[in-house]
């Protein structure tokens, strides 16, 4: 074997072995000593929303984690002010999810997931059952928060033809939504750069955006646009109700940069989309599982959507996973559709829907996230991650502040026509220094872990002040 590979296989049998055991000490000269040869081997990995080129000039190699930290390939340790992509809020390599998975494998690895189960796809789904809220009963297993949004467009579309209204097909979304990266999603999301690329895409309306001006700055829920919800009934008047199946939005919106919607304004939707018999699907792949100080958005803001999205805090990141929640009313639509019984009601789903391991990582998440009120952590952290994000007020290029729970963004004003480039060197800056936030677009978002202790965020945001203070 060729010293190179040697190298490479060295690496990552050693960071295996190093890193399997959560309550194994970590030895990190050991574990980084062999990654520079792995580093030079970066051609072949194409990776997903990166800079591929800026990031192989400098590639930033996270190889371990613990609680609230990451550590890279130079042995560095690095706060972790993302929950890694909004996932892993319960803290980073959990013992108890590491031990299920573990035990998952070696008892069974794989099961067929059409027209078969396992008691853990079961066991989850009454999990999820009992924690989203009153009315979202019926749980269908996805590997991601954008196999969920499909699946839940697909649900809803389906659901007016079993119904025998096919006709009620057209979907409604709002500018500046994420809502993956799948076919669906991409129609419906509302981040322009995502979706030019691609041409001509499904068919969907658009809501404006909440980010109003007048609301700069707001702490926690803006006060002014619940007017803005009320575009629904023009589009609804232009397209007519007995056309249109689902309207979809985040409680609030996570990618875009953390916009938050004003008050009253989900209620409104909720109220218009019962008024016209239009379903209300909740994409709360970001906004489930405790960001927002309650367990789901709904919660936080009072509405019960018919369709709910998850996936990332539903296995604390592990493992991949999603789930679509929706009503009964929906699900014993299809049931009654007056087909045999030996007929598939909802011909829809994927090999690895309710994956035994993914089951097996989302339950003891789940107990995780029970145990420790890790809702109850996130509420009580949350005002004083309010207090520093909001102390950035009146630094140099920030236009905007805003917060929900224990989510929050900057909004950094442009250089000349590139809103791109500044928020990247920021960010850039706090890697260098120890710290990661999320650089997109034209905002710094943070999504800290639930876990993390009030001086670790003063930390955090002291080299976030330090880094923008330096911005040119
Ligand atoms: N819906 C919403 C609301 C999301 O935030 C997805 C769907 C797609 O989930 P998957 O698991 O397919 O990625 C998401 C994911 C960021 C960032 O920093 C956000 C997401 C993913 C990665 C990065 O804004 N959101
Ligand atoms: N493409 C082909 C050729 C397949 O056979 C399948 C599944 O059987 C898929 C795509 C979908 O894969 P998945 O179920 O993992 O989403």
């Amino acid at each position: 074997m060729s010293k190179k590979y040697f190298g490479v296989f060295s690496y990552l049998f050693q960071s295996y072995y190093l890193n399997r055991g959560a309550f194994m000490a970590i030895n990190y000269e050991q574990t980084f000593s062999e990654i520079p040869l792995a580093q030079t081997n970066l051609d072949a990995y194409w990776l997903p929303f990166t800079s591929n080129r800026q990031f192989k000039d400098n590639p930033r190699i996270i190889v371990s984690a613990e609680e609230c930290y990451y550590y890279d390939a130079d042995g560095r340790k690095i706060f972790d002010a993302m929950s890694g992509l909004w996932c892993s809020g319960f803290g980073h390599n959990r013992p108890e999810i590491a031990e299920a998975v573990n035990q998952q494998l070696l008892n069974l690895d794989y099961a067929p997931a059409f027209q078969f189960a396992h008691p853990l796809a079961i066991q989850l789904a009454n999990r999820v059952k009992e924690i989203t809220p009153k009315g979202l009963d019926q749980v269908f297993f996805t590997n991601s928060g954008s196999e969920s949004v499909d699946t839940a467009l697909k649900m809803a579309r389906a659901y007016w033809r079993a119904k025998g209204q096919p006709e009620k097909s057209r979907l409604i979304s709002r500018a500046k939504g994420y809502h993956g990266a799948n076919y669906g999603g991409t129609s419906v999301g509302g981040i322009e750069p995502n979706r030019a690329p691609y041409g001509e895409l499904m068919p969907a309306d658009h809501l404006p955006h909440t980010l109003l001006p007048q609301n700069a700055f707001s702490r926690g829920l803006p006060e002014n646009g619940i007017e803005l919800a009320d575009v629904l009934e023009e589009l609804i008047d232009s397209h007519g109700a007995s056309h249109i199946a689902a309207v979809i939005v985040e409680p609030f919106s996570g990618s875009a940069g953390v916009i938050i919607p004003p008050e009253g304004y989900l209620q409104r939707l909720r109220q218009i989309c019962d008024h016209h018999d239009i379903l209300l699907i909740f994409d709360e792949v970001i906004s489930g599982f405790g960001r927002t100080g309650a367990s789901f958005g709904a919660d936080f803001f009072g509405v019960v959507p018919d369709i709910m999205c998850l996936a990332k805090g539903l296995t604390n990141g592990a493992v991949p996973m999603g789930a679509v929640v929706a009503s009964k009313m929906i699900y014993e639509t299809f049931m009654n559709a007056n087909t045999p019984d030996h007929m598939i009601e909802f011909p829809h789903g994927y090999t690895y829907s309710g994956h035994p391991v993914a089951c097996a990582a989302g339950l003891a998440a789940m107990d995780i996230f029970e145990k420790e009120k890790l809702t109850d952590k996130a509420k009580e952290l949350a005002p004083h991650f309010e207090g520093l994000i909001h102390g950035l007020k009146g630094v140099k290029y920030i236009t905007d502040i805003r917060n929900i729970g224990l989510a929050g963004a900057l909004q950094i004003e442009p250089v000349s026509d590139d809103p791109v480039r500044r928020p990247f060197e920021i960010a850039l800056a706090c890697w260098e220094k120890g710290l990661y936030v999320r650089w997109a677009g034209d905002t710094i978002c943070m999504s800290p872990l639930f876990i993390s202790e009030k001086d670790q965020l003063d930390e955090a945001f002291n080299i976030l002040s330090d880094c923008l203070s330096r911005m040119v």
